[in-house]
Order: structure tokens, then C-alpha cells, then sequence
């Protein structure tokens, strides 16, 4: 006797049509056999659909159809009516719950064996080792992407998708990253087994008829192949109701045929391929190829009291607060901050040389612990309906609750994200630190009226930043192009909770890309460098490197406010954008540019901030850092380091020598 089958009864959709198969709770033979039956005819009439979609896409979706076997396909449409569908059938799984605090949220557990993207599975596959990743020297691992061959990519596909969706419906999520028709946008077709990754595209993309209808015209698209690696009938009891396979994950990327292949995770950039896999990985690649940039960047307009307005692009590594950032509400009185974008942009010089940006993402995949009216009331409008919560805490009265939300009214009891009776002071969290809303971006109260703009905004500054609890400034700007490269490339934070690192370590995320490049970093190098050399005019934006994390040696405590604070470092970063000399409110330091004396306006400060303990530039830290930047540029990119970074890297050195 087979394995006892103990889910509820199983919707399938069709554009058209909706069946119910009866609930399949025993094993007996005479009933698969019905289901089989079900399921092929249904799969012969959910072939047949596909004569309706443009002749590639069908080619694709009969591929993968023919590969993992579903047993039936549904085109996704985006209508109100399909997506209330199949938020109804996520409930009747039990993979959601409805949130009755709120308008249209939902709640949803994962198996926590399945929490955040998984960066040692992650793979890219080309022909050469090279084209992926620098080949590290001495031994070492690359730190830089993981480089799988085109033979051993074959054989993992073989071991996972043949059959994969046997018993599922695969959803077919015709989607554009970008507004649809804009000149910077792309398009991509993503076929999944997983209602929920449908649920959330719809959120995070431009997803459905508008996107199928550019298909139509023939423009190019990613493939994206998402499969749970669940296939029924299960070998074994889903844990919290949510399918995942997480002994077999593997996220894969063929950059040459601009193809992903994601097994065995349901959750946020694993399964979400519209987001880190294609805008990131895909599209840096497509990038090089055609001339633009494809960034981990949140976008923000910043307008001062006289209503100039500029727009900066900052990268930071993953929950380094860029959501906060990209929804500031400034401390400084008259200034305005509205949001593009708050994870990537794609970046392209227009015609008159000035470098346009857009979000590519429609919605916000934010980290929720911290997130709340004190550090970001925007995104708590922002996510108060249409959102999907996945492993926060839940309140007793049908509400949402993560560390840092006030505490719950009295009366009101809380769940973990285990499902569990959770109280403070248990030594647990009670959300996931890697716990995630997923909104859409429309509903952000300051969103920038340009953020769906077609030619995308005007970038005047680009930030680096990350987590640097000693010895790196508040701000520097760099002292050019080229040296703005390299501090791009020398970015160090300390590890975050939404991969699976653990622990303070400070760990190298040059560009805050570390897992996101789609090919060789050193080449990736030279294509940022190019930029300064095009042929084309451009006016290039100015670079600049923050810290708001820097802390107190003695006490630890963190010296800069941060927050609706970080305005006053904007302010700075607005001034230089306009600058008519060089050194106009900034003096010169072995790093780059800093803010002179008084050119960081702490007016109205609650509290005192020690600006000369933030701004202070330690030459036997930067010595350390130097020695520490050399042994990982030589270890790590090795002969791909273009010449330009290895020059910038003995400048440094030389400024920070005691000789
Ligand atoms: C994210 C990440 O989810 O960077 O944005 O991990
Ligand atoms: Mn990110």
C-alpha cells in the first residue's frame, strides 16, 4: 500500500473553468487511477489552451509541460476574479489565512526548512567556469556566485523535474518586469506549480493579459521554470501545508539563453523568479550585453525646500534597511523623499547621456521585523491591505505582530511563526528575522509620480553602503568615476537573516551583488568602468559611500540616529550633486570627499551626536582594510581584476601608508 495521502480536495483551474477532484484522502488504487484519468484528460484540455498563446511561449510551456508532467495548465490572466481564485484556493489548502484585522491580507507559514534564498544552491551554469565567476587563487571557494557545468546542470535537471507536477496545476505567469511598453522594460514567462508564487507575482510584477499581449508581438523573453518538487502522490506529509523540497533545491541560471530553472522552494527570490534571478542575475547579464545596468538599488526622489528635485540610486546588502531608505520620512523640515523602487533598478544612458533608471519590481518584498511607525510609517500604509504576510506573528484579534511593533493591547494573545503560543520574554522570535510582507508599490503613500515613468528618472548620485559597525565615515563621496568603482567593489557589511548566513561576520558584497551577479565580477568591473568611456555623452551621477551603522567602541551603542536622520546625509549628497567645485563643503581624506566641518546640518537633533567620531577616518583601520581588500581582490578576482580597480586599490594604499 502506497503512502497515505492527507490532502484536503485539490482545485484545478483553467482560464475558463474550474473542477474540484474529490477529496483524495486514502491511498486506494481504484482512486488514483479515477484521478489519473481526471488529471490526463484534463492535461489534453489544458494542452489545447495553449494554441491561444504566441507560438515561443507555447513552445516553452509544451516543453515544460512534456518535462514535469502536470496535470493541467492555467494561463494567467491577472483578473480580480482568477486572483480572488486562487487566494480561495491557497485557503482551502491551508496555505494561507485570511487576516481579518485588515482589507485583503493573508498569512502564510512556510515549512521552516524553507525561509530564505538559498545562496549555496544557487547556481549558474555556462560553458566555461570563467564566464561565471572568477577562478579564486590558492584553492579558495569563490565567494563571487557558484559556477555549475552545462553536463552536471543536465544531470541535477534530470534528478529533479521529470515529473515534478504530476498531481499540480501548472500555472503559466506571463509577466513584464518594468511598466509594460516602457523602452527599459523585459519580459519574462514563468511557469509554476505553486498558487502562492502565482499570488505573490501578481504582486511583485506586472503580470498577465497586458504582459501576454507584448509576448504577442514577439518581443524576447526569460524563460522561468518553477517547480515545488512536490509531485503527489506525496512520499511524505507536507509540513505547515506548504509544499517544498529541501533536501533537492536548486536555483539555476543559463545567462546564454537567458533561462532559470528554480526546484524545490516556494519562498521569496528562490521562487519569485521575476526578482533576483531575473532582474538581478538575467538581466546583469543582459545588461553587459546591451549597455545599461542592472542593480540591487532602491530609487528615491529627494525635492529641498525650493523644490529642486533629484533622484539617487543606493545599493546596500540584503536588510541593510534600503526599504526604510526608499520610504523616508525625512527629519529635516521642507524636504520631501518619494520612493521608485526599493530593492533593484535598471539603469541605461538616454540619448542626452543622462542615466535613467526604473524599478523593475511592482510591488515591495520587505523585510518585516523592525518595520514600524517609528522606523517606517510609509510601509506600514503602505502594506495595511492586498498584502501577503509570510512568517510574521499573528495577533489574536486577525492581525500581524514582528519584533519592534508596539506590544500587543492587553487582552490580545500572540502566535509565532511556527504557529505556536508565543509570549515575550520566551527567548524565541516571534516572526522569522528573514519574515517578509509582499505589497504593492502603488499603495505607497509617497511613491514618486514619475516611478512608472517609461524612460525611467534622471540619476544624479548612486550610494554604496552597508553595515560597518567601525572606522568607515557616515558619508564620503568618491573622488571620481573610476575611484567610485572600486568603493563599490571594496563594499563590506555585516551578514543579514535573509540568506542563510548566520552570525556578525563582516562579509565582502562588493556592489551589495555578492549573490546576485550573473557573470564574472571582474568583467562586471570593466562594465561599470566603461561606462566612463562610452561613446555616447553622459553625464555621470556622482558616488558616494554611507554608514549609518557605526558604533560607539566603548558602549556599542550606534552613533548616528539614522532613519528620518539620514536625511541630513541626503542633504549633503544633494549639495555635492550640485556642487561648483570640488572641495564646495567637503574636504579631503585618504577615502574620498568628506562632509567639512558644520557641512552636516545637526540642527534640531534630538540627543547629541558625536560628528567627529562619525566622520573620523582611522588610518590604522583603513590600513587593516586595505590589507583585508588586497587579499580578497588577489584571492577572489584574481587576473580578472581590470587594472583601473588594482590602481585605485595602490592608491589607497599608498594614501593610508605611515611612509
Ligand atoms: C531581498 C534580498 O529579498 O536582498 O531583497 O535578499
Ligand atoms: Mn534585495
Amino acid at each position: 500500500m502506497g503512502p497515505t495521502i492527507t490532502s484536503t480536495s485539490r482545485f484545478y483551474f483553467t482560464t475558463s473553468t474550474m473542477y474540484s477532484i474529490p477529496k483524495m484522502s486514502c491511498p486506494f488504487l481504484g482512486v488514483i487511477r479515477r484521478k489519473e484519468a481526471v488529471n490526463i484528460s484534463f492535461r489534453l484540455r489544458s494542452l489545447a489552451s495553449l494554441h491561444s498563446l504566441p507560438a515561443e511561449v507555447a513552445d516553452f510551456v509544451k516543453g515544460a509541460v512534456d518535462e514535469c508532467k502536470p496535470s493541467g495548465v492555467h494561463i494567467v490572466t491577472g483578473t480580480p476574479e482568477e486572483t480572488a481564485n486562487i487566494y480561495a484556493g491557497l485557503e482551502k489548502e491551508g496555505m494561507v489565512k485570511k487576516l481579518p484585522k485588515y482589507e485583503n491580507c493573508w498569512l502564510a507559514r512556510t515549512d521552516p526548512k524553507d525561509v530564505a534564498r538559498v545562496e549555496s544552491k544557487t547556481v549558474i551554469v555556462t560553458k566555461n567556469q570563467g564566464d561565471t565567476i572568477p577562478i579564486p587563487t590558492g584553492g579558495a571557494k569563490s565567494q563571487l556566485g557558484s559556477w555549475m557545468s552545462e553536463s552536471d546542470w543536465e544531470k541535477a535537471r534530470q534528478e529533479r523535474f521529470p515529473g515534478c507536477m504530476t498531481g499540480r496545476t501548472m500555472y503559466v505567469i506571463p509577466f513584464s518586469m518594468g511598466p509594460v511598453g516602457s523602452s527599459l522594460a523585459k519580459y519574462g514567462v514563468q511557469v509554476t506549480d505553486s498558487p502562492y508564487v502565482v499570488a505573490s507575482m501578481g504582486i511583485m510584477t506586472r503580470m498577465g493579459t497586458p504582459a501576454l499581449n507584448k509576448l504577442s508581438e514577439g518581443v524576447e523573453f526569460v524563460r522561468c521554470q518553477h517547480s515545488l518538487g512536490r509531485p503527489f502522490p506525496l512520499k511524505a506529509p507536507l509540513v505547515n501545508a506548504w509544499p517544498c523540497n529541501p533536501d533537492k533545491v536548486l536555483i539555476s541560471h543559463l545567462p546564454d539563453t537567458r533561462q532559470i530553472l528554480s526546484y524545490g522552494s516556494g519562498y521569496g527570490g528562490n521562487s519569485l523568479l521575476g526578482k533576483k534571478c531575473f532582474a538581478l542575475r538575467i538581466a546583469s547579464r543582459i545588461a553587459k550585453d546591451e549597455g545599461w545596468l542592472a542593480e540591487h538599488m532602491l530609487i528615491l526622489g529627494i525635492t529641498n525646500p525650493e523644490g529642486v528635485k533629484r533622484y539617487v540610486a543606493a545599493a546596500f546588502p540584503s536588510a541593510c534597511g534600503k526599504t526604510n531608505l526608499a520610504m523616508m520620512k525625512p527629519a529635516l523640515p521642507g524636504w520631501k523623499v518619494e520612493c521608485v523602487g526599493d530593492d533593484i533598478a535598471w539603469m541605461k544612458f538616454d540619448a542626452q547621456g543622462k542615466l535613467r533608471a526604473i524599478n523593475p519590481e511592482n510591488g515591495f518584498f520587505g523585510v518585516a521585523p523592525g518595520t514600524s511607525y517609528k522606523t517606517n510609517p510609509y510601509a506600514m500604509s503602505t502594506i495595511a491591505k492586498n498584502t501577503v504576510f509570510t512568517n510574521v506573528g499573528e495577533t489574536s484579534d486577525g492581525g500581524i505582530w514582528w519584533e519592534g511593533l508596539d506590544t500587543p493591547a492587553d487582552g490580545i494573545t500572540l502566535t509565532d511563526w511556527h504557529g505556536k503560543t508565543w509570549k515575550h520574554g520566551s527567548g524565541t522570535a516571534c516572526a522569522h528575522p528573514n519574515s517578509r510582507f509582499c505589497a504593492p508599490a502603488a499603495q505607497c503613500p509617497i511613491i514618486d509620480p514619475q516611478w512608472e515613468s517609461e524612460e525611467g528618472v534622471p540619476i544624479d548620485a548612486i550610494i554604496f553602503g552597508g553595515r560597518r559597525p567601525q572606522g568607515v565615515p557616515l558619508v564620503y563621496e568618491s573622488f571620481n568615476w573610476q575611484h567610485g568603482v572600486f568603493v563599490g567593489a571594496s563594499m563590506r557589511s555585516e551578514a543579514t537573516a535573509a540568506a542563510e548566513h548566520q552570525g556578525k561576520v563582516i562579509m565582502h558584497d562588493p556592489f551589495a551583488m555578492r549573490p546576485f551577479f550573473g557573470y564574472n565580477f571582474g568583467n562586471y568591473l570593466t562594465h561599470w568602468l566603461s561606462m566612463e568611456t562610452r561613446k555616447a555623452p553622459t553625464h555621470l551621477p556622482k558616488i558616494f559611500h554611507v554608514n549609518w551603522f557605526r558604533k560607539d567602541p566603548s558602549s556599542g551603542a550606534f552613533l548616528w540616529p539614522g532613519f528620518g536622520e539620514n536625511a541630513r546625509v541626503l542633504e549633503w549628497i544633494f549639495k555635492r550633486c550640485g556642487r561648483e567645485s570640488d572641495d564646495e563643503a567637503a574636504k579631503k581624506s585618504i577615502v574620498g570627499w568628506l562632509p567639512e566641518d558644520g557641512a552636516i546640518n545637526t540642527q534640531g537633533l534630538s540627543g547629541s551626536v558625536d560628528m567627529g567620531a562619525l566622520l573620523d577616518v582611522p588610518k590604522h583601520f583603513w590600513q587593516n582594510e586595505t590589507k583585508e581588500l588586497r587579499a580578497y581582490f588577489s584571492q577572489q578576482v584574481g587576473a580578472d581584476l581590470p587594472a583601473k580597480v588594482e590602481a585605485e586599490l595602490k592608491a589607497l594604499e599608498d594614501r593610508v601608508s605611515d611612509n
